[in-house]
């Protein structure tokens, strides 16, 4: 068995140490189970494995609420024995996504910032089980975190029952880079008092009860962290709009020297415009967001980057291994956080957070889509995209003009499903160009958006639906052709393609 020992600091919780097989007895079917975990890093491994074996031979289902996205042992392995029936608030997994889209699993597409409230106000029910994943126990039974906070401390606090996994994979160095802080229910809530994004206000590690601790599991299954996409022409294309766009805010005075701190999204878009960061003239930098991928190591191996503070640590399986090997170093610029406070609206709005999210598609007035493809079938989900674009000083959205090499315009008339309003963003990058559409009224927006970001092939489309739209609705504040709005869509549908035969 693997030896925790060490790593269990309160002796009294040893004589809870069990197997992994012997605490997922101790899961009832149709039990409400929180875990752990964000982004896939984080999550407990060895209870949820045992569970697929157990629903195998005794066919029952449970509701998974986490974080964030968690590993194939969890988001893959509980849909493939068909022990899932509800899931939230967000997933990435392939399998997962499928069993989503195909009716067999409830998934409920959450903003990240909610979650934790929403839970101790017990809108979805009594938590029965919390099974968290952490890299040692306290003197005083309480759980340090590993590499993911998420909603671990309200899933704690709420469940009947804790489950913990002691993962001897992940290094007892994470200790001390946790900052954790529950804010009290309204009408007593206080100001969360962050005023700068290294800020810390809570303590290390999560109280816990140990005598709601039933179980202890050891296991060194390691995170699995996903790679990402070699950084393509366009994401390079995209960093580099965006930070022309930056130095020109810097020459108004719209934004300090050393910029304001950064949110950057998730995704090979995401991290590719995070690590252009380094070639641009900015140092000092600071990051409020909520994972922390690869492009902000490069930042601070750059001498660039002074505090970054997320909920995770999502970066690739070479990342994680870079991390690890300089834990000792990167540890002092890094605070890990619950999402209820790095996805905070007060503090993102107070800190003038810089928002910066992907899109898969927007419109010609400025709504942006991040979850449904073709406004039917999910994708991951909101993620914190909507905590911080709306939050945001400046809100930012990138994306690629075409999809699936070309037959796809990443803008259309009429988005097919809206996560962010035209009121939540400020500027729209693709590569191949910036569409800043601060102060401009609708039609307006709609002219900047298509000449400067829409592909060449779908441009002539666009202008003509927008002067046909205007001639038939007259002077209206967002013209729109409502019988051919989708058309987009429909033609992709029937021919593979959005362009026109
Ligand atoms: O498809 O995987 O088959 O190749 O979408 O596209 O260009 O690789 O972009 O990895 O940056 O992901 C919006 C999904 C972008 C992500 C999204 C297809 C494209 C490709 C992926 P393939 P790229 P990225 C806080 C922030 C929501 C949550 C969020 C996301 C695949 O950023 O999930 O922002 N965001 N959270 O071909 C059909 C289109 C398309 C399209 C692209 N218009 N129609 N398919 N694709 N555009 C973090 C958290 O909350 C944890």
């Amino acid at each position: 068995m693997i030896d925790i020992q060490d790593r269990i600091r309160c002796k009294e919780l040893l004589s809870k140490v069990v197997t992994a097989e012997e605490a997922a007895k101790m899961i009832n079917p149709n039990d409400k189970i929180g875990i752990s975990g964000f982004t896939p890093s984080g999550y407990p491994k060895a209870v949820p494995l045992a569970l697929k074996d157990r629903i195998e031979k005794e066919h029952f289902q449970i509701d998974l609420w986490t974080g964030a996205s968690v590993g194939p042992e969890a988001d893959q392995a509980l849909v493939e024995c068909g022990g899932m029936n509800r899931r939230f608030p967000y997933q990435t997994n392939g399998v997962l996504r499928k069993a989503i889209n195909s009716g067999k699993v409830h998934y409920i597409d959450m903003h990240l910032s909610h979650v934790a409230q929403q839970a101790r106000y017990g809108f979805f029910g009594d938590l029965d089980v919390c099974i968290i994943e952490v890299c040692a126990i306290t003197e005083d039974g309480h759980l340090v975190p590993t590499t993911a906070i998420g909603n671990s401390p309200v899933y704690v606090d709420q469940a009947k029952r804790v489950i913990v996994e002691v993962n001897v994979s992940q290094p007892v160095e994470l200790e001390g880079m946790h900052d954790i802080y529950q804010p009290l229910n309204p009408p007593n809530r206080q100001p969360i008092p962050i005023v700068s994004a290294g800020d810390r206000i809570g303590t290390p590690y999560i109280e816990c009860d140990p005598n709601k601790i039933i179980a202890i599991v050891p296991s060194d299954i390691t995170d699995k962290n996903r790679p990402f996409a070699p950084i393509g022409d366009d994401a390079k294309a995209m960093s580099h709009n965006l930070i022309d766009f930056l130095q020109n805010e810097v020459k108004h005075g719209r934004l300090p020297q050393n910029l304001l701190p950064l949110q950057s999204g998730v995704g090979n878009v995401a991290n590719a415009v995070i690590s252009g960061l380094v070639d641009s003239p900015y140092e000092g930098l600071s990051v409020y967001s909520e994972v922390i991928q690869d492009g902000m190591f490069d930042l601070i191996d750059a001498g660039k980057l002074d505090v970054v503070s997320g909920t995770s640590l999502s970066p690739s399986p070479d990342g994680l291994k870079r991390f690890y090997d300089n834990i000792k170093e990167y540890r002092e610029k890094i605070v890990l956080r619950p999402q209820e406070i790095s996805n905070n609206p007060e503090v993102i709005r107070r800190l003038g957070v810089i928002a910066m999210n992907t899109a898969l598609e927007m419109d010609i007035y400025g709504n942006v889509n991040s979850t449904h493809v073709t406004g039917t079938k999910m994708m991951n989900g909101i993620g914190g995209s909507g905590d911080f674009a709306r939050n945001g000083y400046l809100s930012i959205f990138f994306t690629n003009s075409i999809a699936k090499e070309g037959k796809i315009s990443c803008i259309t008339p009429f988005v097919s499903h809206v996560d962010h309003s035209e009121h939540d963003v400020h500027v729209y990058i693709s590569e191949l160009g910036v569409a800043d559409v601060r102060g401009l009224s609708p039609k307006e927006r709609a002219r900047v958006i298509i000449d400067n970001i829409v592909h060449p092939d779908y441009q002539d489309e666009l202008r003509d639906y927008l002067k046909r739209a205007e001639a038939k609705c007259g002077g209206s504040q967002t013209p729109h052709l409502m019988d051919e709005a989708f058309d987009f869509y429909t033609r992709f549908l029937e021919t593979g393609s959005m362009k026109k035969a």
